[in-house]
């Protein structure tokens, strides 16, 4: 996988190459800026399981990861002109280097770049890519209309998750069966795999945002309480006995000290439990996905994923 992994490194820089240097330089900010390319990585190892043996990935795996990749770049680039993010993997954001004109139209330009990679792959890859663009718009769009919305429900709360995170991990692993001729029920399963990692990785990554130090995430943890994004140990919070207390403080923009004060009630309650129960189950259900699959390094990889993911969320909350 790390000589696949470069692979994707060399192709990521070389596709979002453009005859505009200025271009060029501000796509490929923050692909050298890293970032831990699970897609990619899920999409190499859906292919993957279709070998019984560890081997070289294919180009069109690679391809089909690099495409994922640049999608996701593309909505990490809008995402922070939304949120007037500062830093994004440790850098300036695009937005805060150059301004979000030009962060929206280098968004713009990595969509069109995995568009062109996606149509190299077939017409099967290309619509997939384009609709799931679409479930990430949607999904986000649910966030937003929600923001402070103390009446925000667990419904609306994982629906909004499935479009703007879920759909892409999903898409990932289609993608890789796909490229790799796996047979269709085998696709689907990938994809379904992909659909469970993905609602655990964001279940995840919202737990983390309140439970983690303020080092750990290098911005000040309860993020998501100062943009009015509930997540579901909130929601949990607010339906539970301190819910009235956490309610008083909730529902407009947040200043320190309230921040603290939610954060404290958020962590003492049951809520970061509940969201971690919810995590393990669709971790589960993804790990039992796979377990249909013929034995393969590929279905090893993605298992293993599944149980890294959770052990990094206990530990951090412990
Ligand atoms: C233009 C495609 C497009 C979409 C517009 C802005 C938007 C709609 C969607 C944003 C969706 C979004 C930011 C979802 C969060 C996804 C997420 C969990 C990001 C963090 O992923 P990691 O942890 O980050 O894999 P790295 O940096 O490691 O890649």
């Amino acid at each position: 996988m790390t000589a696949d992994l470069a692979r994707v490194e060399a192709q990521l820089l070389e596709s979002v190459r453009s005859d505009e240097d200025f271009l060029t330089e501000i796509a490929s900010h923050l692909i050298t800026a890293g970032g831990k390319r699970v897609r990619p990585g899920f999409c190499i190892a859906a292919a993957a399981t279709t070998l019984a043996e560890d081997a070289t990935a294919s180009a069109e795996a690679v391809s089909g990861g690099v495409a994922v990749e640049l999608v996701h770049l593309g909505s990490l680039y809008h995402d922070d002109v939304m949120d007037e993010a500062e830093v994004r993997r440790t850098v300036d954001s695009v937005n805060a280097r150059w301004g979000n004109l030009r962060a929206i139209l280098a968004g713009d330009f990595l969509l069109a770049r995995a568009s062109e990679l996606a149509a190299d792959l077939g017409t099967e890859v290309a619509g997939l890519l384009a609709a799931t663009i679409s479930r990430l718009c949607e999904g986000q769009l649910l966030e937003i209309q929600h923001a402070h919305d103390l009446g925000r429900t667990e419904a609306s709360y994982l629906r909004s998750i499935e479009g703007k995170t879920a759909s892409l991990l999903s898409a990932a692993c289609r993608i890789g069966g796909i490229v790799a001729g796996a047979p269709r029920w085998q696709i689907d399963a990938l994809t379904a795999f992909g659909r469970s990692y993905g609602m655990a990785f964001q279940l995840v990554d919202d737990v983390l945002d309140l439970v983690a130090t303020d080092e750990q995430l290098g911005k000040p943890a309860g993020h998501d309480l100062e943009e009015g994004v509930y997540t579901l140990p909130v929601l949990h919070t607010l339906a539970g006995p301190d819910g009235d207390e956490l309610r008083e403080l909730l529902g407009s923009p947040l200043e320190e000290p309230a921040r603290r004060k939610a954060l404290d009630i958020v962590r003492n309650g049951d809520g970061i439990g509940c969201a971690i129960d919810a995590a393990r189950a669709h971790a589960a259900e993804g790990r039992a996905i796979l377990e249909g699959l013929p034995p393969s390094p590929g279905a090893t990889g993605l298992s293993a994923a599944a149980d890294y993911l959770l052990r990094s969320v206990e530990a951090a909350a412990a």
